[in-house]
């Protein structure tokens, strides 16, 4: 007689034996994505597991995962990759599946998370997971928690992701070497209520910099501070894509910084609030309005705000010197100097010979100069209305009208309504009294930067 107590027992059975079937199926690595474009790529909506409103790596990818008995199985190729930071340069870096920096990694609280790491690397590797609560024997801590992942080896990694938040992973294995390689990716743990802590729009990338020598390929790794390419995951300007967003719509965007430097991180036309760190999420009565946040090392933060401002904003480190590609730094400051004259008797010796920089350097945003292969214009770019002048961490955050709910597409520049754009004054002005005589500036501002300089 089958009562239903049996007929539970029978069919509980069943399913054991299925799922033990599927898992000795099953019981091999999951296949490693591998992304070669390094533009920003679709949403990755869940196609199992919880459900989340996903976020937007820019300039990068989410990591497909497949379900294994309840628990979330990634893999993770840590590998030397080519990563174009912007057209025209190219570096040669290390990353994971292809890319610098990895994919992302998407995941809901209360997941549990089994993730594959196959060293291709020619040296040892580690995967630390940076914020995120878990069993110490899983903290990846090359000689600490575990022995480091041999050449050609792989490493599992088992833990469940207990809170939500804004995290990263990175070698915990020759630090100094790997990170500046490139090697770092982004973590997002999503609430299990999809419903809370909700916005519209979602971003996230890593600060990162280089130091690769104008013509080279590879970044010099024993850099401490003085690097020449600043970008946001292994992107500088004009390589970075735009944020698009719909006006209305609540905006968050999630950054952590993984350099040997804070980066004021600054957006025009809103203000903001910090609602997250890699420590968790913040609670309202502690956040407070900002246009910069400063994003200290080896720390993440999120802020949100709701983009009611039509137009295109900048977004981008307020260090100066971190909005400038390479070739930036050992150039004299000639402001003040007259060229006049000594540039001419040169010009009949070395035919090529250029005078810059005796007004300031905003002719280089214009100037077409010849350059080695694999390198960038120090400040380049072309706006609506001229040069823009920039490089390195620099962006711009679209906010237009009716947009589709998730349409990024770029929607080109904006276009300002009649009378609101900054105009020439074609009246008569009165006679401003120069503070400085001509005959005196020469003397107060021929100054002379210290080349080499080592401190921004
Ligand atoms: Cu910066």
């Amino acid at each position: 007689m089958t009562t239903r107590r049996n007929f539970l027992r029978a069919s509980g059975g069943a399913l054991l034996g299925a799922a033990l079937v599927s898992k000795a199926a099953q019981a091999g690595v999951p296949e490693a994505a591998v992304q070669s474009k390094p533009d920003t790529q679709p949403l990755l909506a869940p196609p199992s597991g919880r459900p989340y409103q996903p976020v937007v790596t820019l300039n990068g990818w989410t990591l497909p995962w497949r379900m294994n008995n309840g628990w979330k199985e990634f893999h993770l190729v840590a590998e030397p990759v080519r990563r174009q930071m912007a057209p025209g340069m190219t570096a040669h870096l290390w990353g994971y599946n292809g890319q610098s920096p990895g994919p992302t990694i998407e995941c809901v609280e209360g997941d549990k998370l089994r993730i594959f790491v196959t060293n291709k690397l020619p040296e040892h590797t580690t995967i630390h997971w940076h914020g995120v609560l878990l069993p110490n024997g899983m903290d990846g801590v090359g000689g600490l928690t575990q022995p480091q992942i041999p050449v050609g080896k792989t490493y599992v990694y088992e833990f469940e992701m207990k809170h939500s938040g804004t995290f990263m992973y990175h070698p915990h294995a020759d630090e100094m070497v790997q990170m500046a390689m490139g090697m770092m990716g982004f973590i997002v743990v999503h609430p299990k209520n999809p419903g809370s802590l909700r916005v519209d729009r979602d971003f996230v990338f890593l600060i990162n910099a280089y130091d690769i020598e104008p013509g080279s390929y590879t970044p010099k790794v024993a850099t401490m501070t003085d690097f020449n390419l600043w970008s946001w995951n292994s992107r500088v300007f004009p390589g970075i894509d735009h944020l698009v967003v719909r006006k209305g719509e609540r905006v968050r965007i999630r950054m952590g910084n993984l350099t040997m430097t804070n980066h004021p991180i600054h957006l025009h036309g809103h203000n903001f609030t910090v609602t997250g760190t890699d420590g968790g999420w913040v609670p309202r009565s502690a956040q407070w309005p900002e246009t910069t946040v400063d994003m200290p090392v080896g720390s993440l933060r999120a802020i949100e705000f709701v983009a009611d401002n039509p137009g295109d904003w900048a977004f981008h480190c307020h260090k100066s010197h971190h909005v400038m590609n390479a070739m930036g730094h050992n150039v004299p400051t000639m402001i003040g100097v007259d060229h006049r004259g000594v540039a001419e008797r040169i010009i009949n010796l070395v035919p090529d010979y250029m005078v810059m920089g005796e007004r300031g350097m905003a002719d280089m945003g214009e100037m077409e100069m010849p350059l080695p292969d694999n390198t960038l214009p120090m400040m380049t770019g072309a706006g609506p209305f001229g040069p823009l002048e920039m490089g390195g961490m620099f962006t711009v955050v679209k906010v237009r009208e009716g947009l589709a709910k998730n349409d990024y597409q770029d929607p080109g520049w904006y276009k300002h309504p009649q009378g609101k754009v900054a105009f020439e004054w074609n009246g008569t002005a009165p006679d401003a009294k120069r503070v400085l005589q001509a005959a005196d500036s020469g003397k107060v501002l021929r100054a002379r930067k210290p080349a080499g300089h080592s401190s921004h």
